[in-house]
C-alpha cells in the first residue's frame, strides 16, 4: 500500500502543501495517541473555559488546538494559521505560502462517550498583494488549494484532496504511517440516508419542516420511497458516512437565536467539507448560495449547510426555494 508522500508527489502537488499536510498528518497521530490512551493519559473531561464561540472546552479541544498551532507554526510554509478555538489568527512565517483553518477537534462532545471526532482543517493560498492580518483568511472556499480531515474512530483515517479526487489514508498503528486505502471516493448521486439533528425541528423554516416531513413519509408519501437516518453528532463522522455510501447531511437555518440561526462555521468546518463533497461528485449549498463560492466576512462566520448526494441537495433546495 502507498504511503502518504509518494501519493502526493505521484499528485504532483507542491512540495511546500506536501510538507504542510506532513505536518498535519504528525499532529494527527499525536492527537489519535491520546484519544486512544482515553482516561488513561488524564485528558478526558472539560476545562474550566468557554473557547470563542462561547462553547465549554474539551480538555482535549485545548490540548489538540495547541498542539496543531505549536507544530504547524515551525513549518516556513505556513504564513498564519485561524482556529476555531482562537478569537484571531496566528502568524506564522512572512514568507510562507500557505494560511491554514482548522477545527482542533470536532465532535468535542463525543470524547467522553468514546465515540468518533475528528479534526479538520482547510488549506489557502496565502495572498501576495500584501494583505495582512485577518483579511488574509477571507478568501472564498473555491481558493483552498487542499481540504480534509483527520477522522479518530475504530481507526485513524485521513481523508483530503488537493483538487484530484479523494485520497483515503487509514493509520498503520503498527508502523505508525499513514497508508492509502482508497483512492477516489464517490459520492452515489441518489440516496435514501439522511442526518439532521431532528430535535431542532420547531425551530426550522416551514420549508426544510416540509421537506423532511416528505423523508419522513416514506415510500406513501410524496418521495415514494423509505428513508433512514443517522446522527453521529459530529459533523466530520456523518461527512464521512456521506462521502462513503452517500446520503445528505443538513445543518439548516434555525430561529432559536436572532444573532445565531447558523451553528456550523465556514473556514473550519463548512468550505473543507465542501471541497472534498465536490471533488466526490456531491453538491454542497449553504440554502442560498454554493458553500464554495460564500465571500466570507470574518474568520468564525457560520453559514447553513446542506451536503451531500447530488439528487438529493436538489430535492432539498427545491423545497427550500418553494418548488414543491
Ligand atoms: P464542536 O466543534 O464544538 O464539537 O461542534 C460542532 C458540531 O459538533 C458538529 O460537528 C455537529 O454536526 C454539531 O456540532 C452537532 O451538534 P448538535 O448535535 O448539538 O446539534
Amino acid at each position: 500500500m502507498q504511503r502518504l508522500i509518494p501519493t502526493l508527489r505521484q499528485d504532483q502537488v507542491a512540495e511546500g502543501l506536501i510538507s504542510v499536510i506532513n505536518t498535519l498528518q504528525i499532529c494527527a497521530k499525536e492527537i489519535s495517541f491520546r484519544l486512544h490512551q482515553g482516561e488513561l493519559a488524564g485528558v478526558l473531561g472539560s476545562t474550566l473555559d468557554e473557547n470563542i464561540q462561547g462553547e465549554t472546552q474539551k480538555k482535549l479541544d485545548v490540548l489538540s488546538n495547541q498542539l496543531l498551532k505549536d507544530i504547524l507554526l515551525e513549518n516556513k510554509f505556513v504564513r498564519a494559521v485561524a482556529s476555531e478555538e482562537e478569537e484571531g489568527i496566528v502568524d506564522g512565517f512572512s514568507d510562507g505560502k500557505y494560511l491554514i483553518a482548522f477545527d482542533p477537534l470536532d465532535g468535542s462532545s463525543n470524547i467522553d462517550i468514546n465515540s468518533m471526532v475528528g479534526t479538520i482543517f482547510s488549506i489557502l493560498p496565502a495572498p501576495t498583494d500584501g494583505t495582512e492580518d485577518e483579511a488574509m483568511f477571507l478568501q472564498p472556499g473555491s481558493n483552498q488549494v487542499a481540504a480534509g480531515y483527520v477522522l479518530y474512530g475504530p481507526s485513524t483515517l485521513l481523508v483530503f484532496t488537493t483538487g484530484k479526487g479523494v485520497r483515503v489514508f487509514t493509520l498503520d498503528q503498527k508502523v505508525g504511517e499513514f497508508l492509502l486505502t482508497e483512492h477516489d471516493l464517490e459520492i452515489p448521486k441518489d440516496t435514501c440516508e439522511f442526518a439532521i439533528n431532528m430535535s431542532n425541528y420547531r425551530h426550522w423554516q416551514p420549508e426544510m419542516r416540509h421537506y423532511i416531513d416528505d423523508l419522513l413519509a416514506g415510500e406513501t408519501g410524496p418521495r415514494c420511497k423509505n428513508f433512514n437516518m443517522r446522527w453521529i453528532a459530529a459533523m466530520v463522522a456523518d461527512v464521512h458516512r456521506v462521502l462513503c455510501r452517500g446520503g445528505l447531511f443538513t445543518y439548516p437555518w434555525d430561529c432559536r437565536e436572532a444573532n445565531k440561526p447558523y451553528k456550523l462555521r465556514l473556514m473550519y468546518e463548512g468550505n473543507p467539507m465542501a471541497m472534498l463533497v465536490e471533488q466526490a461528485g456531491g453538491q454542497a449549498h449553504s440554502g442560498e448560495q454554493r458553500i464554495l463560492d460564500i465571500q466570507p466576512q470574518h474568520i468564525h462566520q457560520r453559514i447553513g449547510v446542506i451536503l451531500g448526494s447530488s439528487n438529493e441537495v436538489d430535492a432539498c433546495l427545491s423545497y427550500l426555494q418553494g418548488s414543491q
